[in-house]
């Protein structure tokens, strides 16, 4: 497995800038420490982790042009900010280009921007992560949102979502139907589920 890592971690470099790649390298670790302290499997939050982005730095022209050729959805919401389909792209190379074929990594990397009901412990722990890692710049309620992601995971989906809609809303952003879809779900299920 480590060795599996280190050939998709040189491959990658290439296909990020300095800023994405530093960031990746921060939500694989995030992630595999999540992954440890809620029991579920480190390699695959590593291998999540560290292909999440693995599409955010092909140009959103571009980014339209292969979700097309590969047959790819496009909603009217993603196509107006295509910066949305790197989660899906992203989830097809890390198939196509980076031979990975664990279909539980491949929805994590999927989920990773918008989330989704009902998420499987891996995806929410990338969605996390994502969110998170060191070195992210400061967001709001981070201190607690960090803390909540290593004690009440649901609870911090919760937050999380609050304030990424929040920050949507204030732009004026356009909001994807399944970010709003998560938000109601992790509002009304915090804390009575369990994976
Ligand atoms: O790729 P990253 O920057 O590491 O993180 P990400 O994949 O979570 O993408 C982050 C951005 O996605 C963040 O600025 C919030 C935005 N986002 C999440 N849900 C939506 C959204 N943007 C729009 N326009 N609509 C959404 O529903
Ligand atoms: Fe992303
Ligand atoms: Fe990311």
């Amino acid at each position: 497995m480590e060795q599996k890592i280190s050939k998709i971690n040189k491959k990658l470099q290439k296909k990020l800038d300095k800023e994405r790649y530093e960031h990746t390298i921060g939500v694989m670790y995030t992630a595999s420490a999540l992954a440890m302290c809620h029991n579920a499997n480190v390699e695959q939050a590593l291998l999540a982790g560290l292909l999440h982005d693995c599409a955010k730095c092909i140009p959103n022209d571009k980014k339209i042009k292969l979700c097309r050729k590969y047959r790819l959805e496009v909603s009217d919401v993603e196509r107006s900010n295509p910066s949305l389909l790197h989660a899906k792209l992203g989830a097809y190379l890390a198939r196509k280009k980076y031979h990975v074929e664990d279909y539980e990594v491949l929805c994590a990397i999927k989920s990773h921007t918008t989330g989704k009901p009902a998420m499987t412990l891996l995806e929410k722990i990338i969605y996390i992560a994502d969110y998170i890692e060191p070195g992210r710049g400061e967001l709001p309620n981070m201190p607690e949102v960090r803390r909540l992601a290593f004690h009440n995971i649901d609870e911090c989906l919760y937050r999380m979502l609050e304030d990424t809609l929040k920050y949507l809303k204030n732009r004026k952003l356009p909001i994807d139907e399944m970010t709003e879809k998560t938000y109601h779900y992790y509002k009304t299920t915090q804390g009575e589920q369990e994976d």
